[in-house]
């Protein structure tokens, strides 16, 4: 696969057939563990009162900490006591039908590397921060787990069917960008919100982002932008009504999306279910780039 993003020192370590390497725990350098002590006490003030229940609980009972750079194995030891999950150290990002795999037995792909340090507050490859303080906390919620495993398997079928653009939605608006109603109040559980400090902020508390229900067919023809912040947020109302949705022949459910038109990342609908519309100033000024 080709990806335009920068080699990592893993860029060269041999891998499996399954695109795993070896972490190598030993080789990172001080800098580098300090790295992640440092992204780790950032993230977790930002992610106080603002992470779903279920990640900040996990976070204790998986001993994620800042004493740096986890080692996979041990942390996979912890995890997989939790929900059957192990982490598989990877050097960068891996090719759909390898990503499923692993997915479909819960085996989470992460990559071994630590971003750089000009790379601090934003990178768009999965480093381990992502993976691990964006991820991990979720796959030991044994809901979120099942449909992390189901999200694999619907995957190898996505591919053989050609409808892989619709799944990759939802994973990108849910496991990446996913918000959750919660009694309080709105919290965030996608990974890609989690491991970003002005992400967590913007997604919970910016006027310009739209929060809507989560609707399957309605999610699967949103368009989404990989380089910015979301222009929509997808809000859920548990774990159990997301498996909930999933668990269906999503034969059908292509075929209803198949030849309806996609749908622009700030539009909304009327038939949604609008917790926010957004005011889009951020976007309308530039967003990242303005
Ligand atoms: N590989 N390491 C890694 N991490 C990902 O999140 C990932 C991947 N390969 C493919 C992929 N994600 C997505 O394109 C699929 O969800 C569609
Ligand atoms: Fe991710």
């Amino acid at each position: 696969m080709d990806t335009a993003f920068a080699k990592n020192r893993y860029h060269d370590a041999p891998r499996a057939a399954d695109f795993t390497i070896d972490q190598a725990w030993d080789t990172y350098s001080a800098a580098e563990h300090d790295r992640w002590d440092r992204l780790f006490r950032r993230q977790s003030e930002i992610t106080k009162g603002r992470a779903c229940a279920a990640a900040l609980e996990a976070m204790g009972r998986l001993e994620l900490s800042p004493s740096g750079i986890p080692h996979m194995g041990r942390l996979s030891d912890r995890l997989e006591a939790m929900t059957g999950w192990r982490l598989v150290p990877v050097a960068e990002l891996v090719p759909d039908e390898i990503f499923f795999n692993h997915l479909a037995n819960r085996r989470f792909p992460a990559g071994a590397f630590i971003r750089p340090e000009a790379e601090f507050d934003y990178l768009q490859e999965p480093d381990i921060f992502h993976d691990i303080f964006g991820h991990v906390p979720l796959l030991a919620n044994p809901v979120f787990a099942d449909f992390m495993q189901a999200y694999g398997k619907g995957g190898q079928r996505a591919m053989r069917l050609g409808q892989l653009h619709n799944l990759a939605r939802l994973y990108w608006y849910t496991v990446e960008f996913g918000l959750i109603q919660e009694a309080d109040g709105l919290r965030v559980y996608g990974a890609g919100i989690l491991s970003s400090p002005d992400e967590t902020v913007f997604a919970l508390e910016d006027a310009s982002p739209n929060r809507i229900g989560f609707d399957l067919k309605r999610l699967m023809r949103t368009k989404y932008i990989i380089d910015d912040f979301q222009q929509t947020y997808f809000v859920i109302d548990s774990f159990e009504a997301l498996l909930e949705a999933c668990y269906q022949d999503f034969g059908n459910v292509y075929a209803e999306v198949k030849d309806a038109a996609d749908i622009e990342a700030q539009d909304v609908l009327p038939g949604d279910r609008v917790i926010t519309r957004g005011s889009h100033a951020y976007f309308d000024a530039g967003g990242r780039k303005g």
